[in-house]
């Protein structure tokens, strides 16, 4: 099953990808079919798992708008940053699709199978902040981010907070892995460019983190 919704992977994107601080970039590893494949595999899951503002545990409203498909999806609130096993309405997350998990199968670089897919939306205006991701359990497995519609100006940094930064403009079709030494890089989306991919014609960008939530031996049985 996982090899057939391989080749729908570029071959030349998965064999030679960018470099940016450490951060591999296999830009448009999917072909536009396959960007459109997966852009109904997430209108499932934002179906049975609709998308919700977080708010920061300092009760700032985030601009993008999130859910998750997997065992756990990312969550926060005035209890904090966390992972959760239900969405905030208490339905379970829905599985991962195929689909995308095909995608870690192809870049990640593990035996351990991705526990959570985030998934963001930026409209227009939306972005994020610097930030790490260290509320996962075991750093030895990479983030693997896939970017489906608008461009996105994607800043990385160091594993410091202020070391200095490098940015590259993601499309849709691009997939990022961030492992290894830049694993806990500093990152965010600066801006996007509204309506700039014809995937998604009246403008927006999603953008899907696949990540490893529990410690090694949780995953080891
Ligand atoms: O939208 C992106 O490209 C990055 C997303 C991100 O940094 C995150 O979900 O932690």
């Amino acid at each position: 099953m996982t090899g057939a919704v391989s080749d729908t992977l570029d071959a030349a994107a998965l064999a030679a990808p960018a470099e940016l601080k450490g951060v591999r970039i296999h830009q448009a590893l999917l072909p536009p079919a396959a960007q459109a494949a997966l852009l109904e595999d997430i209108r499932a899951v934002v179906r049975a798992a609709p998308l919700v503002r977080p708010v920061t545990p300092g009760g700032r409203a985030m601009s993008v708008r999130m859910t998750a498909a997997g065992d756990f999806g990312w969550i926060t609130d005035s209890a904090g940053y966390r992972y959760e096993r239900r969405h905030p309405s208490g339905v379970p997350w829905p599985p991962i699709p195929a689909r995308v998990r095909a995608i870690w199968d192809a870049v990640a670089e593990t035996d351990r199978a991705p526990e959570c897919c985030l998934i963001n939306w930026y409209a227009d205006g939306a972005r994020m902040g610097l930030h790490q991701d260290r509320d996962e359990g075991d750093f030895g497995c990479p983030v693997v981010s896939v970017s489906l519609g608008d461009d996105a100006l994607f800043r990385v940094g160091g594993t410091e907070r202020r070391a200095p930064t490098r940015s590259i403009w993601l499309r849709s079709g691009d997939v990022a892995v961030m492992g290894g030494a830049a694993r806990l890089a500093w990152h965010g989306v600066d801006r996007t460019r509204f309506a700039s991919s014809p995937l998604l014609p009246d403008g927006g960008r999603i953008n899907l983190t696949l990540r490893v939530v529990t410690p090694p031996d949780a995953g080891a049985a």
